[in-house]
């Protein structure tokens, strides 16, 4: 069964599901038997690989080290074409529909799509809205387009509700990796309960009560990148018995 109907059938269930982000550039290798271990103790179901600014070609070879360890699927979440591996299960093919570079929204899956051709990866189609969060983010610069206003609501879920018309199999809100603010909670239900697509969030959520807080608010699936980075024992941490839904 494909990963895509995975996700469908955990939302029917209201089991929710979390990925942990990793970012090829941040990673030693040498120290990663010890994260596969930790990973394989947290409550992760998914593992998302890339990263804004990813150009050294450890991807592959990160890939299969961790496919040696590890039964989580991997997803490939890039930051542009060069991150793609045959090697993962699935890629979240995002068009940043939030913006209004070109570049972002098709020139790089236009790029992208012979490559894709080529390999067996589950093609996940993903409107990818990023969501203003106190200071700059890495996806703005990178994407030099300017993220959704916090209190605009309305101009959110038009452009979620945009992104499911076309066609987008999932809607990710992102804060950005790192953000001062994750994405605010009312705009997770609003959102979630005007669309019919699995919703994916992430940025920002540094606490298990803000994954719990997300999960409660209408998120399916939430990925954690930066507090995981920082600390392998995020998901050991001594609040656990506060995360009850997964
Ligand atoms: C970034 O949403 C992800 O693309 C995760 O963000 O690193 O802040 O957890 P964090």
């Amino acid at each position: 069964e494909n990963l895509y109907n995975q996700i469908i059938k955990s939302k029917t269930n209201n089991q929710k599901l979390l990925a942990i982000l990793l970012d090829p550039d941040k990673l030693v290798l040498e120290n990663l038997e010890l994260l596969i271990s930790k990973i394989n103790c947290s409550p992760a179901t998914h593992i998302f690989i890339g990263g804004s600014l990813v150009e050294n070609n450890i991807i592959d070879e990160l890939i299969v080290k961790i496919k040696q360890n590890c039964n989580l699927p991997i997803v490939l979440f890039p930051g542009n074409p060069s991150q793609i591996s045959d090697k993962a299960d699935a890629i979240l093919f995002l068009s940043l529909i939030s913006g209004r570079n070109a570049d972002f929204l098709i020139e790089h899956q236009v790029n992208a799509a012979p490559v894709l051709k080529k390999t067996q990866l589950e093609i996940i189609s993903t409107g990818y809205l990023l969501i203003e969060s106190g200071t700059e983010t890495a996806v703005e610069r990178i994407s030099k387009t300017k993220p959704l206003e916090r209190n605009n609501l309305d101009l959110v879920l038009a452009t979620a509700q945009a992104g499911e018309m076309l066609g987008n199999k999932l809607i990710y809100l992102e804060a950005g990796s790192g953000a001062k603010q994750a994405v605010p909670l009312e705009m997770i239900a609003v959102v979630s309960q005007n669309i019919g697509i699995p919703l994916l969030v992430g940025g920002g959520i540094v606490d298990l009560q803000g994954i719990q807080n997300a999960y409660d608010s209408g998120a399916d699936l939430v990925i954690i990148g930066t507090a995981f980075e920082n600390n392998i024992n995020f998901f050991n941490s001594e609040n656990k018995n506060r995360y009850s839904a997964i």
